[in-house]
């Protein structure tokens, strides 16, 4: 990691416009960008997760380190950037609240997402103690291929079967929707309230986005944690990880008769005739090919907009060739 004399070696813990809270043996400190940094338009930004070179005279980052892997959404608004939230995570807790009906597609996406950047998903159940019937649940859950752990944030019920995740040195980070007990789990684990809470409407048990910001906090166990806002969705970068995260249409496309089978119109295609069998539910086959097209248009659209970019690329070498043979 090749520091110089003079820096050292710091975690942020969050960011907020020009500001950088860091982590540091020393204790938390506020530094700012190197101007170097802010000035190299190839340089990584510092987000929650990133380790990074701090020189201690004058509190300035000075660089980033590689990621090992990130937590990642497609930039809103603009076409095809991929926006890192985090990075550094080793284990993405889906956390789901069960006062409210679970929604497999949604747990789906998140669980992509995580495994898009190289995080590790396990399904965290949170409000078990409102005795909810486990049975639906355990069967809608039972094959996205993670872990799934029922726990209640209110009560500690449950919470030990996360131990195994929550070594000195790994970082995990809590992902969902608003409401479902993010910032409430990691205050628990934490053994006091750091974070924030709000209660959910009584109408409709939606959050009421009560996290703000992503924040990094260190557990006396040495792991790292971080409380995320609540997010409807990701949106999906690459779709590498289609088949691990709907692993029986994974395996059953194997014997599709064509290699790129989409799985919606080819003859001799094994998913559908699956689903003909009732052999595959149709709920997972309707995730799958929203996914599916999702990250096709997603694809489209990244080609285009590549295209175009060399277009106008092309334009402003034809313009200032013009101008030279004046
Ligand atoms: N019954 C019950 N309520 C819980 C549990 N965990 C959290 N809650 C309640 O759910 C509400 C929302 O909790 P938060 O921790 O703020 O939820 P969040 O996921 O951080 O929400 P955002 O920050 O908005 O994304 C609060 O009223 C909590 O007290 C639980 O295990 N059981
Ligand atoms: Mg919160
Ligand atoms: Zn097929």
């Amino acid at each position: 990691m090749n520091l110089t004399e003079g820096q050292v070696l710091a975690r942020v813990a969050s960011e907020s416009r020009e500001l950088i809270h860091l982590l540091t043996p020393e204790g938390p400190v506020v530094a700012t960008l190197s101007g170097a940094l802010r000035n190299d338009p190839s340089a990584e930004f510092p987000v929650a997760g990133d380790w990074v070179r701090l020189r201690v005279e004058g509190l300035r980052v000075e660089g980033v380190l590689p990621r090992r892997t990130c937590l990642r959404r497609r930039a809103v608004g603009g076409p095809s950037r991929a926006q890192v939230l985090a990075a550094n995570i080793d284990t993405g807790l889906v956390v789901i609240g069960l006062d409210r009906a679970l929604r497999p597609r949604v747990l789906e996406r998140f669980i992509l997402a995580l495994r898009e950047g190289g995080v590790e998903p396990v399904v965290v159940l949170n409000k078990a103690d409102l005795g909810t019937d486990l049975t639906r649940v355990a069967s809608l859950t039972g094959s996205l291929g993670t872990p799934v752990v029922a726990t209640s944030a209110l009560t500690g019920q449950g919470l030990e079967a996360l131990i195994p995740w929550l070594g000195a040195g790994q970082t995990v980070a809590a992902v969902g929707p608003s409401g479902v007990g993010k910032s409430t789990l990691l205050n628990r684990l934490r053994g006091e309230e750091v974070a924030e809470t709000g209660a959910v409407r009584s109408t409709d048990h939606r959050g009421r986005h009560t996290t703000t910001r992503r924040e990094l906090i260190e557990l006396p166990t040495g792991a790292f944690l971080l409380d995320t806002p609540g997010l409807r969705e990701f949106g999906l970068w690459s779709g590498e990880t289609l088949d691990s995260t709907f692993e029986e249409i994974g395996d059953l496309s194997g014997r599709c008769r064509f290699r790129d089978c989409t799985h919606t119109v080819e003859p001799g295609c094994a998913v559908r005739e699956a689903m003909a069998e009732g052999d595959l539910d149709e709920g997972r086959y309707d995730g799958y090919q929203k996914l599916a097209s999702e990250l096709r248009y997603n694809a489209l659209r990244d080609e285009l907009g590549a295209r175009g970019a060399e277009r106008k690329r092309w334009k402003a070498i034809h313009k200032i060739t013009r101008t030279m043979g004046r």
